[in-house]
């Protein structure tokens, strides 16, 4: 298996970067054989303390438990912020650009600075102390990200809800957590269309008697309804606040958030994530991954709604003093050549983005590329999901000229920062491949029996030793946290994925080896959408799975058995598909709806997803076993009528 199609790091870049190839190697080595000496200096590096640590590092696998930093004492916005004003106070932080591409703004770290102090001091106001939760269900604007840093900056813990989710799903959120203020705005803006941010938030908030205040940023003046107890603008808050609130002294293993991802069961997990060790590795592979050089302007398209925008918009950038772009707008508003046009317009130098994204755009033509002019781009990044070649040689040569490396980060929401990935002046490229692991962090393949695969070869991708970004609990249940990742296999970090380890001992993603879905870079559980579908009436059973789709990567085919006497129509398959737009949110609407008499089941009465899976990816060849089957029978029917051929 010998992987001809390798990419060298375009020259110019290699001799400038960071970290070459012998480096990255001493440095690798280092951080596994001496990781209290390479921590120890990263450390000290790329964060101010306020106290230091008394102890690196400590951690148990078979329980997941892991502290990192001990004892030592840090503020993240003093990090993000403070440190910088002294050389950077009148640099640009934050470059916003609106959804309308009339609309930019420009954030020095000074504004950035009196904007955060002066919402943390509301939030005090308000009652919310250190420990407290602060939901944020907000679109992609600065005070999403002053409401962020306001909140770490009094040691209060944040659970962002990405502004697509339902008020159901918003509603879940806040009550699992137990938020009691929210803070959104009266709509959002999305490629010219409205999104009625604060009427969800307030339908949200019906169910949940806890939540004592609604902050409130005007953003399209749309007419809300006003709760007076309840709600209060920002904007007159803010006016009538102090600019300087002393930041909280945190432990390193004090919370810093958490944030809500799908698994392969039951309802979404509060991921937890703490302050140092997040910190110190986001703003590392921020630094090194990305090349970044003082004076980059830097962009990542993801939404603050999502890990990728917590560690790559807002944590990593603002501790390493850069200057971060967030888009208010859509790929394709006003047309598909939007991306490209921000580049041009601010003059952007890094890009990181979703290969869903890509393939969209690669769809809609060179043209909406070419006409604009990138030659201040130095490096690309995707994130996600496996990128396809083609994907990868569309952004390599017509998006990049060729000039730029690509880095493929392969990490999860629960390992907070980058783990897989080629650094770009040290590791060549091959399209698809997330290639080698960052410093400290130790992959492994293991075999169905939990034995670890040596050489090249394919598996279940686990982790074998804490990470200073790991996550630290699923808020409020540490035992569905053990379950969930260290119990599938004895004493690793179990990633849900599979890879493959090529003769170069680099890792290729393969895609979840769970009942998590991937679709347009957003992850679900098929349980989550079947509870969706299941609340109607009608509906007896249903069984999701994943189908290949050109631009999402995997699109959602529900399986559905109706009650008996109901019949299948039109009028039902919009109404299943609102509900999950209701339960869940747009991301979560089926793009097949397929009517099953019956669904595969074995004796025992467990539902074989695996040959759903593959009727329908219309791979009929290897279904497999159906010998257990109770019914095989209900096999050629599914066949029969199967949605994509
Ligand atoms: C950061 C983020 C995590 C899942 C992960 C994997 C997939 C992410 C990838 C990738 C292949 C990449 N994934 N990056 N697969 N190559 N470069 O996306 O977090 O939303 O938690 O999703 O996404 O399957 O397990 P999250």
């Amino acid at each position: 298996m010998s992987d001809t199609n390798v990419r060298p790091v375009p020259g110019d870049f290699a001799s400038e970067a960071h970290i070459d190839n012998e480096t990255y190697h001493e440095m690798y080595r280092c951080s596994i054989e001496e990781p209290e000496v390479f921590w120890a200096e990263q450390a000290k590096k790329f964060i101010d303390w306020e106290s230091p640590w008394s102890e690196i590092n400590t951690f148990d696998f078979m329980t997941g438990e892991a502290s990192w930093f001990t004892d030592g004492k840090l503020n993240v916005t003093v990090n993000c912020i403070d440190r910088h004003l002294a050389t950077k106070g009148d640099q640009t932080a934050i470059i916003w650009e609106g959804d309308d591409p009339e609309e930019s703004a420009y954030i020095t770290y000074n504004e950035l600075s009196e904007q955060v102090n002066k919402l943390a001091n509301v939030l005090k106001s308000r009652g919310v102390k250190r420990g407290d939760r602060v939901c944020i269900y907000m679109p992609m604007i600065q005070e999403a990200v002053y409401a962020m840093l306001a909140t770490a900056r009094i040691g209060a813990v944040h659970s962002v809800v990405f502004g697509g989710f339902s008020p159901d799903a918003l509603k879940d959120r806040i009550l699992d957590s137990d938020c009691q203020v929210v803070i959104t705005s009266d709509e959002g803006l999305r490629g010219g269309k409205k999104v009625p941010l604060k009427a969800n938030a307030d339908a949200a908030l019906r169910h949940c008697p806890n939540v004592h205040t609604c902050i409130v940023v005007e953003r399209t003046r749309g007419l809300v309804e006003w709760n007076e107890k309840r709600d209060v603008w920002y904007h007159e808050a803010i006016a009538e606040a102090k600019d300087y609130c002393p930041p909280e002294h945190m432990d390193a293993e004090d919370p810093l958030f958490i944030l809500y991802t799908s698994g392969s069961t039951g309802k979404p997990k509060g991921v937890l994530h703490t302050t140092a060790g997040y910190l110190l590795q986001a703003a590392m592979t921020h630094k090194y991954v990305f090349d970044y050089k003082e004076g980059d302007v830097y962009w990542c398209t993801a939404d603050v709604g999502w890990v990728t925008g917590h560690s790559y918009i807002v944590y990593g950038p603002l501790c390493n003093g850069a200057i971060t772009l967030i888009f208010e707008g859509v790929p394709t508003y006003p047309d598909a050549s939007r991306f490209w046009q921000v580049v041009e317009k601010h003059k952007v130098n890094i890009f990181y983005t979703a290969p869903t994204a890509i393939r969209s755009l690669m769809g809609a033509g060179d043209e909406f590329v070419t006409n604009t002019d990138r030659s201040s781009l130095r490096l690309l990044g995707t994130v996600g999901e496996p990128i396809n070649p083609e994907a990868w040689e569309w952004y390599y040569k017509v998006v990049g000229e060729e000039r730029c490396p690509i880095v493929d980060t392969w990490w999860q929401t629960e390992t907070g920062a980058h783990m897989l990935t080629p650094l770009p002046g040290a590791i060549d490229m091959k399209p698809g491949c997330a290639t080698v692991p960052f410093f400290g962090v130790q992959p492994v393949l293991l075999d169905t029996d939990g034995k670890e695969i040596e050489g090249p070869g394919e598996g279940n991708l686990a982790i074998k030793a804490s990470w200073p970004s790991q996550i630290r609990g699923v808020y409020g249940d540490m035992g569905r946290y053990q379950e969930t990742y260290f119990s599938a296999f004895k004493g690793y970090y179990f990633t849900g994925d599979g890879a493959r380890r090529d003769e170069d001992g680099h890792y290729w993603i393969t895609g979840r080896v769970d009942d998590v879905l991937n679709v347009s870079g957003h992850r679900m559980g098929t349980a989550e959408v079947e509870s969706a579908l299941v609340l109607h009436p009608k509906v007896a059973e249903a069984a999701v799975v994943g189908c290949p789709h050109d631009i999402k990567g995997q699109g959602i085919y529900a399986y559905v058995t109706l009650m008996s006497g109901e019949e299948p129509s039109d009028e039902l398959r919009k109404e299943l598909i609102s509900i999950c737009v209701k339960e869940i949110g747009p991301i979560a609407k089926p793009d097949y709806i397929h009517w099953a008499p019956g669904l595969p089941k074995t004796r025992s009465g467990k539902i074989m997803r695996r040959i759903l899976r593959k009727i329908a990816a219309n791979e009929l060849e290897n279904l497999g076993d159906t010998s257990t089957l109770a019914d095989p029978s209900v096999v050629d029917d599914l066949i029969e009528n199967r949605l994509i051929r």
